[in-house]
C-alpha cells in the first residue's frame, strides 16, 4: 500500500481529515515521485546485466553453490537462482515505486526462509547474490538515486540474514 492509500485507510477509519503530519508525509512522497520513477525505468532497463553480472559474482564467490551437489547445479537449477535473483530485482523496483517496503514483505519475504531451507537452497547465498545485484545496481545510478534504491536492496538484505 502507498502512503495515500495508507493514510487514507487510517484517517477514514477515524472519519478524520488527513492531519497535517500525513499530508507532509503524502507531500514528500509526491515530490520524490520523478525521482522513484527514474531509478525504477533505469533498473529495469538494466535487469539482464544486473542479474548476469550479480550471478557471475555470486558463483565466483560462492562456486559450491554451482558445482556437483550445490542447490544450483547445472543448467536448469543455475537458471532458476537467477530467475529467483529477477524475482527479487523486480521486487526492489516495486519498494522503489511504492516508497514502501510492504509490497516486497508481502510477495518475497513472509515464509522466504522456511521456503528455502525446505528447497535446501543457502539462503546466505541468496542474500550474497543480492548484495551483488545491489552493487551492480547502484554502480548504474547517479548518488542520490543509488542511496535510495540501496534502502530497499538493503531492505531485503536484512530481512533474509
Ligand atoms: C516472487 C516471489 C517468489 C520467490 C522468491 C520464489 C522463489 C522460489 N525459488 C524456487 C526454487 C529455486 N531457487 C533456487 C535458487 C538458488 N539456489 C542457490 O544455490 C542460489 C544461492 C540461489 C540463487 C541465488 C534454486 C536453484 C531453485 C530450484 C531448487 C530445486 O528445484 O531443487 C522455488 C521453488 C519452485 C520453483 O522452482 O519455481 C520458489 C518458489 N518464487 C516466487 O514466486
Amino acid at each position: 500500500m502507498s502512503i495515500v492509500t495508507k493514510s487514507i485507510v487510517n484517517a477514514d477509519a477515524e472519519a478524520r481529515y488527513l492531519s497535517p503530519g500525513e499530508l507532509d508525509r503524502i507531500k514528500g512522497f509526491v515530490t520524490s515521485g520523478e525521482k522513484r520513477l527514474r531509478i525504477a525505468e533505469t533498473l529495469t532497463g538494466a535487469r539482464e546485466r544486473i542479474v548476469k553480472q550479480a550471478g557471475d559474482q555470486l558463483f565466483q564467490k560462492r562456486p559450491d553453490v554451482v558445482s556437483p551437489g550445490g542447490n544450483a547445479y547445472g543448467e536448469e537449477m543455475t537458471a532458476t537462482c537467477l530467475r529467483d535473483m529477477d524475482y527479487y530485482l523486480r521486487l526492489v523496483t516495486y519498494g522503489v515505486v511504492s516508497g514502501d517496503v510492504t509490497p516486497i514483505e508481502e510477495i518475497g519475504i513472509v515464509g522466504v526462509k522456511e521456503m528455502y531451507k525446505s528447497l535446501g537452497t543457502p539462503i546466505d547465498a541468496v542474500v550474497e547474490g543480492v548484495r551483488a545485484m545491489k552493487s551492480v545496481a547502484t554502480s548504474l545510478l547517479a548518488g542520490d538515486d543509488a542511496a535510495e534504491a540501496a534502502a530497499y536492496f538493503d531492505y531485503v538484505i536484512g530481512a533474509m540474514s
